[in-house]
């Protein structure tokens, strides 16, 4: 098992990369796509807002003095556990920010989407819709200069903070957005609560499929209770949270360190069996105004909570940061009981009374602490073992990994450090936000010398074109991974991916290194295929400028954590026509996935894939979808050609329907051969109208400027 597998293939459940959606999970709640077509966006705020702006006006100290009050502010329809919130809002932040998957980037807390389902109604998420009301009144009155996604981590910030815990600094710049993000979840038709198979079965030669992260529908990492509830599978437990915590791009340190660290505090909730409390957010009454999972308010005040069904704290100081976690669980042998909700949880044997945790609402009274068995994977584990024995007896090396490794888990998906805002920006670079070295801007003299000598070397319009894709191609709006910046193609791994056919690639770049002089690897591999469609384009007759921003710069191994970058290796890009391995969702719709990643419209796409098929693009130089006899031109000959009604398609045997051949209809001669993203231009009924479109007299100029400048987002794609 791993991160990086390929996507969907083999043992995959996926027939499509939607899963199952929140029209499936809720039919009935009040539809407003119709209000977003035409591209009408549901934001408020309009285009022009600029949250960077906005939050470089924040009074940042005192929105973090406000919220330290706010977590001893025990509100009455919500009381805080211990009289202090800060455990609860840790829990909300992680959970937040935990949804992250190397996979595909997407998930994590870039974009507040705790606030929308299925996130606000996920099982794992229960009760933090409290959580996130307790906060209206400080993002009230700090408004647009928080965003609700900072203000969510911000706030887990705090709350260690304000218990005597370290952090490693808060970078601010998640901007909010105004409707739920469309992320595959997986296929399961039921939560977690409701029986959903647990996802990793040896015996079954089950694994998750990438790119989810979670062992069961709607959980954030793993079964608190064990592998499918089952608190004896020792060894099932630690794999389970090894691989879901792997895919959240943290190693055994930083995962024994992160949930040690998170259970120093809070407790969990399971003072009731489940079924006496109301549903999801999204699913229940007007009347309730987005609220969920209530029972009566009497029950709340006393403090009979359900959430995960377990009950209990983790220590006897809930409220404090120090090492009392590792202590109990390493000094006491701990035995199997049941919570009153029914939980199976772990209690220490012949617990003495001083280190029974306080009653949450009666600090006079005493009650014993417990562990989960995901908590006891670190006792049971033999290499989680030992990183616990050494946070033992080490309190500073578990401070640091700790405060280390909160800080990646809350800014994993936030993409280069240039993005980070705020006074507590840490001065160290770590390694996983991809850091690259500042470049310098080439001079226009030095940059029209290099185009010429680009243009009068040996190298093709086809080979410069791949290798600036192959650079500008991985960038992830999602992750804000990837891009040309750094010019990491030139390492490994990128450089030995097939889809980047590597020979080809090497020879690229070593020519255009003779050519650049002082311009970057970065800067020069971008350049040159700039000339190249320019080339491209006054070959077929159209004058155009593809503007290039130089200044990026040159990344070496050392600022490259090179295993992090295997899950951004295409399984398929249909831009250049690859497809690695046959899958179990249509290769068609990775494509879509991929452009959705690229940040690109509809039109961008259409115009994109027309042309690089125009420019012989291809990985693998095959010659599916070069519907033309001038290839290396950028003329709209895939979308003319392709909706000729002179020509046949039929699949070929044996492709799976990967591969078709296009016949003369009428003398039934092969004229081409494409694949199904080719194809999906043709019968896709929208992008048939999008191709018809560049197909059209007149519009030449057209498809060559949609090309051209959508060209131009991906190859600045990831510079801030
Ligand atoms: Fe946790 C809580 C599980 C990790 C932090 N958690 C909790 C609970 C559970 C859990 C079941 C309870 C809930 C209720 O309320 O009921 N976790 C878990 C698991 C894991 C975890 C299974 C994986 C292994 N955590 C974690 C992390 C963190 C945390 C990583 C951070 C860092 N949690 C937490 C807190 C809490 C919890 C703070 C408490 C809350 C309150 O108090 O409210």
């Amino acid at each position: 098992l791993s991160g990086n597998g390929c996507p969907f293939t083999g043992e995959s459940s996926a027939r499509s990369l939607l899963g199952r959606t929140n029209k499936d999970w809720w039919p009935d709640s009040l539809q407003l796509d119709i209000l977003a077509q035409g591209g009408k966006s549901a934001n408020p705020m309009g285009e022009d807002f600029d949250y960077a702006e906005a939050f470089n006006t924040l009074d940042y100290d005192a929105l973090k003095a406000d919220l330290t009050a706010l977590m001893t502010d025990s509100q009455p329809w919500w009381p805080a556990d211990y009289g202090h919130y800060g455990p609860f809002f840790i829990r909300m932040a992680w959970h937040a920010a935990g949804t992250y998957r190397t996979g595909d980037g997407r998930g994590g807390g870039g974009s507040g989407q705790q606030r929308f389902a299925p996130l606000n109604s996920w099982p794992d998420n229960g009760n933090l819709d409290k959580a996130r009301r307790l906060l209206w009144p400080v993002k009230q009155k700090y408004g647009k200069n928080i965003s609700w996604a900072d203000l969510f981590i911000l706030a887990g910030n705090v709350a260690i903070e304000s218990m005597g815990g370290p952090v490693f600094g808060f970078g601010g710049g998640r901007a909010d957005v105004y409707e739920p993000e469309t992320v595959y979840w997986g296929t399961e038709e039921k939560w977690v609560d409701q029986g959903a198979a647990t996802r990793i079965n040896p015996d079954e030669g089950k694994a998750i499929d990438n790119p989810l992260a979670a062992i069961q529908m709607g959980l954030i990492y793993v079964n608190p209770e064990g592998p499918g509830g089952d608190p004896h599978d020792a060894e099932g437990m630690a794999r389970d949270m090894r691989e879901t915590f792997t895919r959240m791009a943290m190693n055994d340190e930083e995962t024994v360190a992160l949930t040690a660290g998170g259970h120093a505090f809070g407790k969990a909730h399971g003072a009731k069996p489940a079924d006496t409390f109301g549903g999801a957010p999204e699913s229940e009454a007007l009347a309730l105004q987005g609220f969920g999972w209530l029972n009566d308010k009497e029950e709340i005040a006393n403090g009979n909570i359900t959430t995960s069904g377990i009950e209990g704290a983790w220590t006897n100081t809930p409220t404090q940061w120090n090492g009392d976690y590792f202590r109990l669980l390493l000094d006491y042998d701990y035995e199997l009981v049941q919570s009153p909700a029914g939980a199976n949880q772990w209690q220490p044997i012949n617990q003495k009374e001083e280190d029974m945790a306080p009653d949450a609402r009666d600090p006079s009274k005493k009650v014993p602490t417990m562990m989960t068995t995901a908590d006891m994977a670190l006792k049971r584990d033999p290499e989680y073992r030992k990183i616990s024995e050494r946070f033992r007896n080490d309190q500073a090396a578990l401070d640091d990994a700790f405060a280390r490794a909160w800080f990646k888990l809350c800014h994993r998906d936030m993409g280069p450090k240039a993005r980070y805002l705020g006074p507590e920006v840490p001065e160290e670079t770590l390694i996983w936000m991809d850091p690259v070295p500042e470049g310098s801007v080439p001079s226009d003299s030095a940059v029209a010398d290099f185009k010429s000598a680009v243009l009068g070397s040996d190298l093709t319009v086809s080979e410069l074109v791949k290798a600036a894709w192959a650079s500008a191609g991985t960038y992830r709006n999602s992750d804000h991974r990837g891009g040309s910046d750094g010019a990491r193609v030139r390492l490994a791994p990128q450089k030995d991916w097939e889809a980047n056919d590597p020979a080809e690639l090497d020879k690229v770049l070593s020519t255009l290194d003779g050519l650049r002089g002082d311009i970057s690897m970065a800067d020069a591999i971008i350049f040159a295929g700039a000339a190249a469609v320019e080339k491209a384009a006054s070959d077929a007759g159209f004058d155009v400028t593809v503007p290039v921003t130089g200044g990026r710069g040159d990344a070496g191994d050392e600022h490259t954590d090179a295993e992090s970058f295997e899950p951004l290796e295409p399984f398929a890009d249909g831009f250049r026509n690859y497809l690695k391995t046959k899958a179990t969702v249509k290769t068609e719709e990775m494509l879509v996935d991929k452009a959705h990643l690229l940040g690109l419209s509809m039109p961008e796409m259409t115009a994109l894939v027309g042309g690089m098929r125009a420019l012989g693009a291809n990985s693998g130089n095959t010659k599916h979808g070069i519907f033309t006899d001038r290839a290396g031109q950028l003329t709209n000959d895939f979308f003319v050609n392709l909706l000729d009604m002179g020509t046949e398609w039929k699949p070929v045997d044996g492709s799976q329907d990967e591969e078709f051949v296009g016949s003369d209809r009428a003398s039934g001669a092969e004229k081409y051969r494409g694949t199904r993203v080719d194809l999906a231009f043709g019968s896709n009924s929208q992008l048939r109208a999008i191709s018809e479109t560049f197909a059209e007299n007149g519009n030449e100029q057209k498809f060559v400027d949609t090309f051209v400048s959508a060209w131009t987002k991906v190859m600045e794609a990831g510079r801030f």
